[in-house]
């Protein structure tokens, strides 16, 4: 039997997030940066030959229909991601979400949980938000996509499918509630999430 995916309360969550920073984020980014650790450089460095950044590096995440491109399976600690967008119609954002240690649940599963059980994903600032419309560059909506705390991430996009880029950020920046758009499921539905460790 396949569950239907139910994504409101999560996307509720992440609007939330969206709507409380485009207002010009006084406390609430302040609160998302105190919870980073602080990063420790170099204790990664040349131990990670094979599929991994090194650390500290920077890797360039290509975001398109429906899918991340150049998104490694794992990446030590102060590794940043940084995004592009190579679709032309589509907006895309990278959401990372650290999931709790004792979290073992693959990502696609925790994706689909109904809303009641989706606290998981939702339960707190994702570690960071990074947004480009089609062809265009990165918004940091979250974070500077900085990756400072060692665990495993999900990895997804939530814009709803067909929605209207324009339409989408000025909805975003102006609710305070979910960004009232048009559009289909979102698009990890089609298979646009991963699952990145951070070591
Ligand atoms: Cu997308």
């Amino acid at each position: 039997v396949h569950r239907p995916i139910r994504p409101t309360r999560l996307l509720l969550g992440l609007a939330l997030v969206l709507g409380g920073l485009a207002a010009c984020g006084d406390d609430d980014a302040t609160d998302a940066d105190a919870d980073a650790p602080e990063v420790t450089d170099g204790t990664d460095d040349g131990t990670d030959d094979e599929g991994a950044a090194a650390g500290d590096d920077v890797v360039e995440v290509e975001m398109a229909d429906y899918e991340y491109i150049g998104l490694p399976g794992a990446v030590p600690t102060g590794t940043t991601l940084t995004v592009t967008n190579s679709s032309e119609a589509e907006i895309h954002e990278l959401v990372a979400i650290r999931l709790p240690d004792d979290e073992d649940r693959p990502v696609p599963e925790l994706l689909e949980l109904p809303p009641e059980e989706q606290e998981v994903l939702a339960s707190g600032p994702p570690a960071m938000v990074l947004v480009a419309p089609p062809g265009g560059s990165q918004i940091s909506v979250v974070g500077d996509g900085s990756l400072t705390d060692a665990g495993r991430y999900a990895i997804a996009c939530f814009i709803p499918t067909g929605a209207d880029p324009d339409e989408f950020m000025a909805a975003a920046a102006e609710s305070d509630g979910p960004p009232d758009v048009a559009g289909g499921p979102p698009h990890f539905v089609q298979g646009m999430w991963a699952e990145l460790i951070v070591e």
